[in-house]
Parts: C-alpha cells; sequence; structure tokens
C-alpha cells in the first residue's frame, strides 16, 4: 500500500505548478481571475470521485446504519494520498494548497459526510502542528500519519463550553520538565480511534488574563496513562464518524509537546479554523451536490398527473434554487481557501463560506428528501440519511450564528476604519 501511496504522490509532484488560484497568481503579482483548474488538481480530483463513487457510496448505508469505525476505507484512502493531503513534504506529504483540499473533500462528503467524516477530520487535528509546530514536531507526528493509516483528534470542546472557546475549562499546569492536564472533552472527532490529539488547556490560573495569553496547545499521545475516551455517541449523522468524550486525568505531557508559546494556544485554534472552515464548506457543497443530482435524477422518473414531476413548475424551480446554491456555495468556499493560500487574512470569507455553505445544504437536503415526498422520508432511499447528514454542518467547527457573529465583527471593524 505504501508503494501505492508513494506513486500516487510522485505522480502528483511530476504535474505541479499550475494549481488554481496559487501558483500562478501570487498576492503581489495577481494576472486575473482563473477558473481552470490544475492537470494535478484534476487528477487528484478523479482520484477521489472515483474513490467515493466506487468505494464509498456502495457502503455508506451500512456505516450509518451501524456506526462502525470504516478502517478499509481509511486504509484506502491512505494508499492512495487523498486524505493528509496537507502535511508538508519534509514529512512525506504532499504540502497540497487548501484548494486542493477542498477539492478532495467535496468529492469525498458526495459519497458520504459520515465516511468522509471519519477518514479525514484528522486533517483538524493536523491542522495546529502545520500552523505552529517546529520541524521535529512536523517530522514526528505528521510523519508518523504518512508512515501508517493512523488519525489524529483535535479537542476544543468540554461539557460546557462550545461556542465560547475561551471558557474551557480543561487545565495544565507545569511541574518540572514536564505538563500535567486535568479535564475533560466532549464531542470529540476520532476520540476512540486516535494516535494522538491536539488539546487546548488553560495554562493561565488569572481569570483576568486575556485571551490570547491564556491557553496553551498540547500534542498528546494517545498511550499516556490518565486519558479515557468515553462511549461512542449516537448522534442523528455522520454516524460512521467516532465522536465521543474524553477525560484527563493527571496526563503527564513533556514539555516538548508544547505547540507554539505557552500562552499562545487559542490564537492557534482560531487560526486552525480559517484554515479548515473552507474545507468544511466544501464538504457541506459535496453533500449538497449530491442532493440536487439524487433529487433531480428522481423527479425525472417519477410521474405525477401523467407526466415526470420534473415538468412541473413548482418541482423544476426547487431544482433550480438548489443549483444556485451549490453553485454559489462552490465559489465562496474556493476564494476562502485561495485567500488561505495567497497568505491573505481570510477569516471573514472563510466564515462567510462556512455560514452560508452550512445553511444551504440543509435548505438543500430538505427540498431533496421534498422531491421525494413519502420516498424521502423513508431509510430506503438515500435522501432521508443525507438530510440527517446535514445538519451537524450548522453545529461543528463553529455553529452558523457563531460565524455570523466573527462576519459582523469584521462589518464592524471595518466600517470603523471607514468613519
Ligand atoms: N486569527 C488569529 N488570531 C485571532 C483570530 C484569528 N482568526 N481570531 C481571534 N484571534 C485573537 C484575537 O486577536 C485576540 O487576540 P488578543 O488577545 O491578542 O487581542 C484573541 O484571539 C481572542 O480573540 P477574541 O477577542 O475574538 O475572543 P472571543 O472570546 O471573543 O472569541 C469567538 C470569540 C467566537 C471567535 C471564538 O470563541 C470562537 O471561534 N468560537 C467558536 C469555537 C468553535 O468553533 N467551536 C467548535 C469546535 S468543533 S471542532
Amino acid at each position: 500500500m505504501a508503494t501505492i501511496q508513494k506513486l500516487t504522490r510522485d505522480l502528483l509532484r511530476s504535474n505541479w505548478g499550475t494549481r488554481l488560484f496559487s501558483a500562478q497568481t501570487t498576492k503581489d503579482s495577481p494576472i486575473g481571475i482563473n477558473f481552470a483548474f490544475s492537470d494535478t488538481d484534476k487528477e487528484i480530483q478523479d482520484v477521489a470521485r472515483k474513490f467515493s463513487r466506487e468505494e464509498i457510496i456502495p457502503v455508506a448505508a451500512h456505516y450509518d446504519k451501524t456506526g462502525e469505525y470504516p478502517y478499509d476505507l481509511l486504509k484506502k484512502a491512505w494508499s492512495l494520498g487523498i486524505i493528509n493531503g496537507t502535511i508538508p513534504e519534509h514529512c512525506g506529504g504532499l504540502n497540497n494548497s487548501s484548494v486542493t483540499s477542498c477539492l478532495i473533500d467535496e468529492e469525498l462528503a458526495y459519497g458520504c459526510t459520515g465516511i468522509a467524516t471519519a477518514i479525514n477530520s484528522s486533517g483538524l487535528g493536523q491542522a495546529p502542528l502545520i500552523i505552529s509546530g517546529t520541524k521535529e514536531q512536523q517530522k514526528k507526528y505528521l510523519g508518523r500519519l504518512i508512515e501508517e493509516p493512523l488519525v489524529s483528534s483535535f479537542c476544543l470542546t468540554e461539557p460546557g463550553t462550545g461556542s465560547d472557546a475561551a471558557a474551557i475549562k480543561t487545565k495544565a499546569e507545569k511541574k518540572g520538565d514536564e505538563w500535567v492536564i486535568n479535564g475533560q472533552k466532549m464531542w470529540i472527532t476520532n476520540a476512540g480511534v486516535a494516535n494522538w490529539y491536539f488539546v487546548l488547556a488553560r495554562t493561565d490560573n488569572d481569570p483576568k488574563a486575556s485571551i490570547g495569553k491564556a491557553f496553551t496547545g498540547f500534542i498528546v499521545e494517545r498511550n499516556t496513562p490518565g486519558i479515557t475516551p468515553g462511549r461512542k455517541e449516537w448522534n442523528m449523522g455522520q454516524r460512521a464518524s467516532d465522536t465521543r468524550g474524553i477525560t484527563f486525568e493527571d496526563v503527564r505531557v513533556p514539555k516538548e509537546n508544547v505547540l507554539g508559546e505557552v500562552g499562545g494556544g487559542f490564537k492557534i485554534v482560531m487560526k486552525t479554523f480559517d484554515y479548515t472552515r473552507p474545507s468544511v464548506a466544501a464538504s457541506c457543497t459535496g453533500l449538497a451536490q449530491r442532493c440536487l443530482d439524487e433529487a433531480s435524477k428522481y423527479s425525472t422518473e417519477r410521474k405525477t398527473f401523467g407526466v415526470p414531476i420534473c415538468q412541473h413548475q413548482a418541482v423544476a424551480m426547487m431544482l433550480a434554487d438548489m443549483a444556485v446554491a451549490v453553485e454559489l456555495s462552490r465559489l465562496s468556499s474556493l476564494k476562502s481557501a485561495w485567500e488561505y493560500d495567497m497568505g491573505l487574512k481570510n477569516t471573514y470569507i472563510a466564515s462567510i463560506a462556512k455560514y452560508y455553505a452550512a445553511d444551504m445544504v440543509n435548505q438543500v437536503a430538505s427540498n431533496a428528501v421534498q422531491i421525494f415526498g413519502g420516498n424521502g422520508y423513508n431509510s430506503e432511499y438515500p435522501v432521508e440519511k443525507l438530510m440527517r447528514d446535514a445538519k451537524i454542518f450548522q453545529i461543528y467547527e463553529g455553529t452558523s450564528q457563531i460565524q455570523s457573529l466573527i462576519i459582523s465583527r469584521c462589518v464592524i471593524d471595518r466600517a470603523k476604519q471607514l468613519a
């Protein structure tokens, strides 16, 4: 398998250099807008699309019903090089752009967002290391994910703390050359299957300490004594994804595993979201495209009043609305990814992309169920699962309300500058 992965990497590298929006244009020498994907991106998109259509879709209902973790699919995706793509080259990775990640994530999400989350959300755990890790930390922990089909996990949320990230209670205290972590995390994707965790903990006990200096990020090995993952949660959708709570009890972490500066963890987390929200928006686009494809196909087959239902204007217009939403979602996620690749501060557009895409996919999935009618409400048809899977996009990686808070802050800051 490692050989296939290496071949894929070599193939992709040999064709490097003409990425959409990235290699051709730079912040200092923009050459205009180019909507053409590079040959490299088209190739990797094809690999992800084929994998999604041939390997994920046939087994999606099984994993949804059983909630099993899709290890076999993880291994296949790993061997094809369509996960872990943004890991830097010095760790053996492809150093994919954010735009390339969006293309892959859209394709995987088209097949099943539960399986996609299970196999590619390791990217969220990896992001803080890519953003702030030392070369040694990257080589050790990201390189490990290239050597073997293992996953990482991102631990921020707690039982009492979701949207207000600065309210987390998990603490880390320095004792000699080690940090000792105590606390509880909740709704952690990959909690039960990860090889290592990124953990955000409070390191300054002064309640008046500024948020930007009070928290620290740690890399924590799964097999460290004192770590206890909870039971697998049975959620509304995306059931192949492994979501659990985790308890940290006197978990000792060497000082080498502090990520970035002591006290700088909150900002690492915020930068992580700037990096990952474009991909979440791309996943919404993939799921919405699937809803549109299923609903439009069904509308040409299902007849009422003597004609296929697509010939009824009410249905045709629903399909048009769904298509418009999918296209706009794709554009905004790619734009937010492109800004990231350009080294621009993309917080505003990343939140716009995630906000729009998350609400959009829920509307599109609901419309798909509506077009399927009674059949849409039944689990024998695909769209009932798609609608359940869509809901979490308005909640994870920042609720829609948090995205709108971030967008409104950007708008108000700009207004103040204009005043
Ligand atoms: N990039 C870099 N730094 C950032 C940043 C960004 N995108 N966003 C905020 N910061 C910095 C701020 O500049 C500030 O720094 P100083 O202390 O030096 O001034 C610091 O981080 C604190 O920021 P802020 O004052 O905005 O903190 P808030 O408590 O008001 O944060 C939000 C509010 C809503 C942005 C934050 O709590 C959040 O993102 N919540 C959502 C969490 C989430 O997505 N959870 C889901 C997890 S599922 S994986």
